[in-house]
This record gives structure tokens, C-alpha cells and sequence, in this order.
């Protein structure tokens, strides 16, 4: 296979390690921990792997001998960069445990668990992906394991291949799913563990004791990078605004990394637009006040972040959608017949509530089409294929011609849009994913190797050089509260939605206002990978906001 230059002097890169993964490892069992809420429901729910004490690795002084054992490993949902350190962290921690552990990849994410499609994975496949980014080592998919039946295949595929832990690599639901697992095989004497990896770019699984997903350092530096580019660009050419749609279905977290980055002159927060209850034509007003401030001063070009899951926060749009989720479910025959968009609008608007109707009628053409597509498994609409970020440029240029007319505008308006997200998703992980997703994975096999179950693995401390990280396990349902899902209360992990009171998003919000007529960009440049530390090992703004650092 050929490789880059960089991916060849990169694939010996060594990942740092905390201290106390360095040598033998002394495991401390903690307090006993709860849910974060509704502890009465998940402790009955989970009856052997509620309440089980936080786990911390220490530095040990004697290496404990343990018997070998086969490992299966599980990349599940969207990729994000580190998936293969945290891989070969784990096979690496397992290989340091007793050189005859074996390690096993399902294919395609979970559905291979499901359809016992699997390979081993050998030192030399191993060595091929360090450090590299992509899930491609095994492959991801978005099948959600849910059903016992499934559960079943699991283990039908796991005695066949020895396998006495899996290692589930997600976001929230694929590890509220991998607790779900866990707690089954306990119940049902299986004799196989299940262990957590936080993974998302979206940043949304966070909480006390897991500091931040991993890859989303790699995405928002890999964002910032060109949002940086682009807005040298628009300060060159001083004639374009440049709208700027960042991923994460629903949290903001990205877009607010990105402004704190690169104090781009607009950043909606989603969570805020919720709180505030502010309308499409608020939201849209806002970002033409902006542009009119700065045309007063001469400067018709700009930059503006637009979060992709903004949309589904602005709560009319909320209701709006979520009437279409539910008239698209209900009557999946009948609209699947109706051949053209034209036809499906048409049934659809007889069977919305009249504000839901006035709003849909009210939008673009294209994004009225676009909110009918094809949903995803879970019968959500796909955010990253609603082109918010031209409507809002639309928005904006026809609230700027009224203002005109109105005189209260002078200025030109030339709107050019972009979409990042699968731009960032594989990048070569940054040093800090690197690190961190090593250490993971490392911790996994440790966490497995004690005969746990039921954990996610955590790196804390990470606002700290990585041998100062602290490592160990916490359980899966202390980071649980009961929610609705599809009409029935479930237990799930709380998604981690940018707090308004958080220590990030004010500090934006004392910013922003200069930040926004001014013109005081930071350009970050690409990410690197060689040089000095203040440049390669810096983690994210978010993370050292929230760190107090
Ligand atoms: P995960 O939550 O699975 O990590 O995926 C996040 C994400 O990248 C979102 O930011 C985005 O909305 C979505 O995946 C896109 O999904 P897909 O890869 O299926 O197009």
C-alpha cells in the first residue's frame, strides 16, 4: 500500500501514556457511585452493574501474571479520528498482559457482532494503522444493538472464538447500548465483559469523569484550520461572506471550539437559540444586524458558523419536524407512493397543525424538500443534509434588501456557503487524540484484564502533559437518567449539550461582540504533528476553558 511521507514518519510515532499505565498498574477501587438521576429506575434496571465503585490506576510496584483471554473490538457510528490508536492501544495493553491474548475486530460496526463477521487482528494489521486516522481497519457502522436476539448472536460468535470481552468503541446511545449488553451477559452467565470507549468529534459525550470524546480535538483543529484560511481569504478580498455549516447533530460544541479558535465574526449556539426560544427570523435578523454593522464600516465580508444540528433548537422548526417525523411514519405507504416532491409537499401540508403548515410553507423550496427526504434508522431527519447554511444566506440577503429600501442598510451582500464535517472525521489524529485514544484503548485492556464489566473506559486530567492523565473506569450507569425515546422512558447516557452557564460558552459570549465588528481573526494553521509542544499537544480551547486552565 502506498503510503505519505507524513504517514511514514508518523507510523513511529509512540502515543505518550500516563505514568501509571507505564509499568505494573495497580487498580484502586473508589466509592461507590449512582446514577445521575432517577437512581430508583436504573438501579432496578440494572441490578449488577449499578453502583459499582469508580476505578483509578496507580503505579504498581509487582507486574500480576493473568491467564490469556480473547479480546473482540467494535467501531460503532460516525468516525472520528483516533479510532485506530484506540485500537491498538488495546491490543497493545493486551499483548503487555500475556503475549498469548488475541484480539478480534467485527466488521462494519455492530452488525458484525450480529452476523459473526469478524477477522483478527495481527501485529503486522496493527502496525499499518497507527496513528492513522478512519475506522477503516475494521470498518464502522450505525445498527444498534437492541435486541436480545442479537444480544444472543453475540455470544453464539464470542464461544466460538474464545472471546471473553468486548470492547465497544461509541457515542452516548452505543454505550448506554453497551451497558444494555453488559448487564445482559451478567444475567445470563455468559462470562463475557463489555467495556466503553467514548468516541464522537461531536463532543457531546462529556461529563465529571469523561473529559471529552475523542476526535473532536482532531475535527475542530482540522475546522479551525480552514475557517482560518477562509477568513484570510475574505479579509484579501474583502468582498464575500463566508457562511459556514460545522457538524455535530445536535450539541454546538464544535462550532464554539471553532469561534474560540478562530473568533470568526458570528457563531450561532443552538442551545442558546433554544433557551432564548428565538425564532428563524430572529436568528436570521441577528446575523443581518451584523452584516449591516460591519458594511457601516466599510467591511462587506465576514465570517459566520453555523451549528448543523440549529434547526431542530429553534423550537418552532422542533415542532414543525417533529410533526414530519411522526406524518412520514404514520403514513410510510402512502408517502413512499407519491412520486415527486411537489407531491409529497402537497400531502404533507394536509396533514400538519396550522402553525407547523405556515412555517413549512414559509421555507425555501429546497430546504421544504430537503426536511422530506429519507430519515435516518431512527426515523430522524438527517441534519447534515439540510442546507441551513444557504438558507440563511437566502434569509439574510432578503432581510438586507428590505433594510435597504428601509435605508437602514448600505452595503453589498455576497454570500458563499460551505459544509465541514466528513472533511474532519478521518484526519490524522491530532498528538492529543493520539495520545488520549492510546490511552483508552491501553486502559480497556487493563479494565478487561481485572475481569470488569459494565465501564467506560476515562483519561482525566487531560488538561495536563499526558503522563500526568489519570486513568481508570467508570460505570456506565452513573452517567445514566431515565428520557423519553420513541414514547417509552429508557436509560440512557445524558447527551452533553453546551451549558450556557458553562465556563466555554461565556467566555465566548464576552467576546462575541467585538469579535463581531471587528475584524480580530486567528488563523490556526494545520494541525502539527512535529515540533514544539506548545504547538503539537495543546488541547482544545473548550477543554481548558472547562478544566480551569
Ligand atoms: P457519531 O455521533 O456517531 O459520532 O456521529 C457524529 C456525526 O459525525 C454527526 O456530527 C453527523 O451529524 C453524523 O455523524 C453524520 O452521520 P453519517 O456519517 O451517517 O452521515
Amino acid at each position: 500500500m502506498a503510503i505519505s511521507a507524513l504517514q511514514k514518519e508518523r507510523a513511529s510515532y509512540a502515543p505518550k501514556l500516563p505514568k501509571s499505565l507505564q509499568g505494573a498498574v495497580k487498580v484502586v477501587n473508589g466509592a461507590a457511585t449512582q446514577s445521575i438521576a432517577d437512581q430508583a429506575e436504573i438501579k432496578k434496571l440494572f441490578p449488577n452493574t449499578y453502583g459499582m465503585p469508580l476505578i483509578s490506576f496507580e503505579e504498581g510496584s509487582t507486574p500480576k501474571s493473568f491467564p490469556a483471554l480473547n479480546v473482540g473490538v467494535i467501531l460503532s457510528g460516525g468516525q472520528a479520528p483516533g479510532g485506530h490508536n484506540v485500537i491498538s492501544g488495546i491490543f497493545d495493553g493486551l499483548k503487555k498482559l500475556n503475549p498469548a491474548n488475541k484480539l478480534y475486530g467485527f466488521l462494519g460496526g455492530p452488525g458484525g457482532l450480529v452476523d459473526h463477521k469478524y477477522m483478527e487482528l495481527t501485529a503486522s494489521i496493527i502496525d499499518e494503522y497507527r496513528n492513522t486516522g478512519g475506522f477503516d481497519i475494521i470498518g464502522s457502522g450505525r445498527t444498534k444493538l437492541e435486541e436480545t436476539a442479537q444480544y444472543d448472536k453475540g455470544v453464539e460468535i464470542c464461544n466460538k472464538l474464545g472471546i471473553k470481552a468486548l470492547v465497544i468503541i461509541g457515542g452516548d446511545d452505543s454505550n448506554t447500548n453497551a451497558c444494555v449488553l453488559a448487564e445482559y451477559y451478567i444475567q445470563n452467565k455468559t462470562g463475557i465483559q463489555v467495556i466503553g470507549c467514548p468516541k464522537t468529534i461531536d463532543g457531546d459525550l462529556k461529563n465529571e469523569m469523561i473529559e471529552t470524546s475523542f476526535g473532536f480535538d482532531t475535527a475542530c483543529k482540522v475546522y479551525s484550520e480552514l475557517i482560518g484560511n477562509i477568513q484570510r481569504d475574505a479579509n484579501s478580498a474583502k468582498k464575500y461572506w463566508h457562511f459556514i455549516k460545522l457538524m455535530g447533530r445536535s450539541a454546538s460544541h464544535i462550532g464554539l471550539e471553532c469561534v474560540l479558535q478562530t473568533q470568526a465574526n458570528i457563531c450561532i449556539i443552538s442551545e442558546e437559540v433554544e433557551q432564548k426560544k428565538q425564532t428563524l427570523d430572529e436568528v436570521v435578523t441577528y446575523i443581518a444586524d451584523i452584516v449591516a454593522k460591519r458594511a457601516a464600516n466599510g467591511e462587506n465580508f465576514g465570517t459566520a458558523l453555523i451549528p448543523e444540528g440549529l434547526i431542530e433548537f429553534i423550537p418552532s422548526l422542533k415542532v414543525l419536524i417533529s410533526e414530519l417525523n411522526d406524518t412520514m411514519a404514520h403514513n410510510e405507504a402512502a408517502f413512499n407512493a407519491l412520486g415527486s416532491d411537489a407531491e409529497k409537499f402537497k400531502f404533507i401540508m394536509t396533514k400538519l397543525s396550522k402553525s407547523s403548515s405556515d412555517i413549512f410553507g414559509s421555507l425555501p423550496q429546497n430546504i421544504q424538500f430537503q426536511l422530506l427526504a429519507d430519515r435516518d434508522p431512527h426515523g430522524n431527519v438527517q441534519v447534515s443534509k439540510i442546507e441551513t447554511e444557504k438558507m440563511l444566506i437566502d434569509m439574510v440577503a432578503e432581510k438586507l434588501k428590505v433594510w435597504k429600501k428601509e435605508g437602514k442598510y448600505n452595503g453589498k451582500f455576497s454570500g458563499q456557503n460551505h459544509f465541514f464535517g466528513y472533511e474532519g472525521r478521518c484526519a490524522a489524529p491530532s498528538n492529543f487524540d493520539a495520545d488520549y485514544c492510546y490511552s483508552l484503548g491501553y486502559t480497556a485492556a487493563i479494565l478487561i484484564a481485572e475481569g470488569k464489566s459494565g465501564y467506560m473506559a476515562s483519561v482525566r486530567n487531560c488538561k495536563s502533559p499526558a503522563s500526568q492523565w489519570i486513568a481508570g473506569g467508570v460505570p456506565v450507569t452513573m452517567m445514566m437518567n431515565m428520557e423519553k425515546r420513541h414514547g417509552h422512558m429508557k436509560p440512557v447516557i445524558q447527551k452533553a449539550l453546551v451549558t450556557l452557564d458553562g465556563k466555554p460558552f461565556k467566555f465566548f459570549a464576552s467576546k462575541r461582540e467585538a469579535w463581531a465588528i471587528k475584524t480580530d481573526y486567528i488563523y490556526p494553521g494545520p494541525i502539527q504533528y512535529f515540533g514544539p509542544s506548545s504547538v503539537c499537544d495543546q488541547p482544545t480551547k473548550t477543554l481548558l476553558l472547562e478544566q480551569g486552565a
